[in-house]
């Protein structure tokens, strides 16, 4: 079965998020840049901006010479990634399968998804409407059988629109765009294309294969493919975090095993924090140390079962401790823990088991004293030592 990919992305993101703070700013050439990060250049521009021939990228300067009246507007990195957080929520309704591209774009596979709302255009203009009425944003989607041909048809109907491309009407959608359209081609590969006579995706897609990736390499076999409307990537949601560790270096090197214990106890609290903030339980738990010749050991085990508890993580690292120091007897300028092998929460009740029960409401009532308070706030017994400053 043909697949269904979307690809979303919202309008003049920075501008239009500022726009909703002040809608005395709609429908204005306004500007969003000025950030010293931003190196002083324009990183979104509106559609009213536009026509004077401003464009992301462009140094502020330039931007303003060509429109003298465009409000500009400086970068509030925090506004617009709350506003991308609620839209990829809002994303998440739709579909379970989504690769978000930066703050404002996703790739979502709606494959069977669209059966409640009639058609795939049908979930395309519920999705627009729903970001539409809870984020006063308006956003463009391309609908195809892969991803290069969806990215295509959402950039080609900005902004507010809807672009679909039915199964088997790829080839004709790609033939006249210019090539610099593909993903993969970019100044260079269209400049070499061009002495080739090849400005249009049409023209690509019909040399052979071979002379492409004689000229290209492997960049070659893909613009090849993506230029007949193939492109079997999938839509990947973003890896997921495969370990959380802390490390900690001593102001001055040293031997003490309580201070080391301390300490330990302190990351492990810290790293299990994490853990259960991201509601998962670790397999595998390593202990790092680095003597103060800078030679540098790991040791870890493999729990019998996955834990998210701290004193069962804090307990097995205080073995590998043991065991480091009974066999190195040099001062250790670093500590550190890695927990690893990440697995889910299904765990079971432990209804006959009280005793591991417990130390996870202590790990509970800790986690809200320390992320309302800060991580300083409070510390359990094992923790407690005067710095080594
Ligand atoms: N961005 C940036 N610097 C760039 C390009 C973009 O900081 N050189 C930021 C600002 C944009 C956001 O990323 O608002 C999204 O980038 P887009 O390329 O999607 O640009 P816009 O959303 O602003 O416009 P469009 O309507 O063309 O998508
Ligand atoms: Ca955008």
């Amino acid at each position: 079965m043909a697949r269904c990919i979307f690809h979303i992305d919202l309008d003049a993101f920075f501008v239009s998020v500022e726009q909703v703070l002040n809608p005395k700013l709609k429908g204005k050439p306004v500007i969003v840049g000025g950030d010293p990060e931003s190196r002083g250049v324009v990183a979104s521009a509106s559609y009213e901006a536009r026509p004077f021939g401003i464009h992301a990228g462009m140094p502020l300067s330039r931007a303003r010479r060509l429109c003298p009246q465009a409000i500009l507007i400086r970068a509030n990195f925090s506004r617009y990634k709350d506003a991308s957080s609620k839209f990829m929520k809002i994303l998440g309704h739709f579909s379970p399968y989504i690769e978000p591209l930066g703050l404002d774009e996703a790739y979502l596979d709606v494959t069977g998804c669209e059966e409640p709302y009639g058609s795939p255009r049908q979930l395309g203009l519920a999705m627009k409407e729903r970001i539409c009425k809870e984020l006063e944003l308006t956003a463009s989607v391309g609908i195809a059988t892969c991803k290069v041909v969806a990215k295509i048809a959402s950039d080609l109907c900005k902004p507010d629109g809807l672009l679909q491309i039915a199964p088997g009407g790829e080839q004709a959608f790609l033939n006249p765009l210019p090539v610099a359209r593909l993903p993969g081609v970019g100044d260079k590969t269209e400049q070499s294309l061009k002495e080739m006579r090849i400005t249009t995706i049409g023209d690509l897609a019909s040399l052979p294969l071979d002379m492409v990736k004689r000229r290209f390499g492997t960049l070659g076999v893909a613009i090849h493919s993506y230029a007949r409307g193939m492109d079997n990537r999938e839509v990947e949601a973003p890896g997921e975090a495969k370990s959380i560790s802390q490390q900690l270096t001593f102001a001055r090197d040293t031997l003490d095993r309580n201070f080391l214990e301390a300490t330990l106890h302190n990351l492990c609290q810290e790293v299990c924090q994490e853990l259960r903030s991201q509601d998962k339980r670790a397999k595998c738990v390593a202990i790092r140390l680095r003597y103060a010749d800078f030679k540098t050991i790991t040791r870890q085990v493999v729990l019998i079962e996955a834990s998210d508890v701290t004193q069962v993580v804090f307990t097995t690292a205080q073995q590998l401790l043991s065991k480091a120091l009974a066999k190195q007897e040099k001062p250790i300028r670093l500590i550190g823990i890695r927990i690893s092998s990440l697995v889910g929460e299904e765990k079971q009740l432990s209804m006959f088991d009280p005793g591991t029960e417990k130390p996870e409401h202590l790990d509970k009532a800790i986690d809200r004293i320390r992320k309302k308070y800060g991580s300083k706030a409070i510390k359990t017994g094992n923790g407690i030592f005067p710095e080594n400053s």
